[in-house]
C-alpha cells in the first residue's frame, strides 16, 4: 500500500529538496509514499494570485488568506477521503513518536503549512484535524515542522527502512531510550580511541557496555531535560 500525503504551501520550493533526498527520496521510489505539494498560488483566483492580506484588528505581518487554501483543500477532499489533516502551528499538542507512529497508520494525509503570521484561522476552524507543534520555540513558517512530520513518518511505513538502518531504532520505539555511542575505523585517530570492549569481540561483553551505556545515557538525558 501507497500512503498519499498532500502538502499545501506558499513556498513549495522549501519543501521540494529535503523531499527529494535520501530515505525519503527512496521511499518515494519505492511507491512507500506519495507525496505531492501544492503550491498555494496556483490556487489564488484574483488577477494578481494575491495569497498574503492584512490582518483584521491591526498588528504587523500579513496573514495568509482563506480562499486560496479553501479552493484547493475542498478540490482534494471531494477526490479522497483523508485520515488526518494536520495543521503544524507554535499552538498545537507537542509533536512526538506516538503521533507519528498513528499517523503511520494513515492511507492519506494532508498538511497545511503556513507562512508569515499564519493563516486565516477559518481554514484551521474548518478542516484541521490535528494541530502540531514541534516545539517551545518560534519558526518562521510551518514548512520545517512538515518536514519534521513527513520524516518521523514516513520511515515508519514497512519496508522503507532496510534491516540494517531499522536495526538501529529497535529499543527507539517510545524516543524514550537513549542508544549506546557508535565507532567505525579506524580504532585510534588523533588520539581518540574507540572503547576497548568493541574491538574485543566478545559478544556478550559488547552487549553488556552496550546496555550499560545505555542505561547511563538515558538517565543524564532525563536529568539534562527534567524528565521524570
Ligand atoms: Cl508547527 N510552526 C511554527 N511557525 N513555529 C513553530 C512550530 C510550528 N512548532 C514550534 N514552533
Amino acid at each position: 500500500m501507497t500512503m498519499r500525503i498532500d502538502v499545501i504551501s506558499a513556498v513549495p520550493d522549501s519543501l521540494i529538496s529535503p523531499l527529494n533526498t535520501s530515505i525519503i527520496k527512496r521511499a518515494q521510489e519505492r511507491k512507500k509514499v506519495d507525496i505531492i505539494v501544492h503550491n498555494l498560488r496556483d490556487y489564488a483566483y484574483d488577477k494578481h494570485k494575491q495569497i498574503d492580506d492584512k490582518p483584521f484588528g491591526g498588528g504587523p505581518g500579513m496573514l495568509l488568506k482563506p480562499e486560496p487554501f479553501f479552493e484547493c483543500i475542498e478540490k482534494l477532499i471531494s477526490e479522497r477521503k483523508y485520515d488526518h489533516i494536520l495543521y503544524p502551528s507554535p499552538g498545537g499538542k507537542f509533536y512526538n513518536q506516538q503521533l507519528a507512529n498513528r499517523f503511520s497508520l494513515a492511507e492519506n494525509i494532508m498538511i497545511i503549512a503556513g507562512h508569515y503570521k499564519g493563516i486565516d484561522d477559518r481554514v484551521r476552524q474548518k478542516f484541521a484535524t490535528d494541530e502540531i507543534s514541534i516545539g517551545r520555540y518560534v519558526l518562521t513558517g510551518g514548512e520545517i515542522a512538515v518536514l519534521v512530520i513527513i520524516d518521523s513518518v514516513v520511515r515508519l511505513l514497512p519496508g522503507v527502512l532496510n534491516d540494517s538502518e531499522s536495526a538501529l531504532n529497535d529499543s527507539l520505539m517510545d524516543g524514550d531510550i537513549i542508544e549506546a555511542p557508535y565507532y567505525t575505523r579506524p580504532a585510534e585517530y588523533k588520539e581518540l580511541k574507540v572503547p576497548e570492549v568493541l574491538l574485543s569481540g566478545h559478544e556478550k561483553k559488547v552487549k553488556d557496555w552496550k546496555e550499560e551505556q545505555s542505561k547511563l545515557l538515558t538517565e543524564k538525558w532525563k536529568k539534562i531535560n527534567n524528565l521524570e
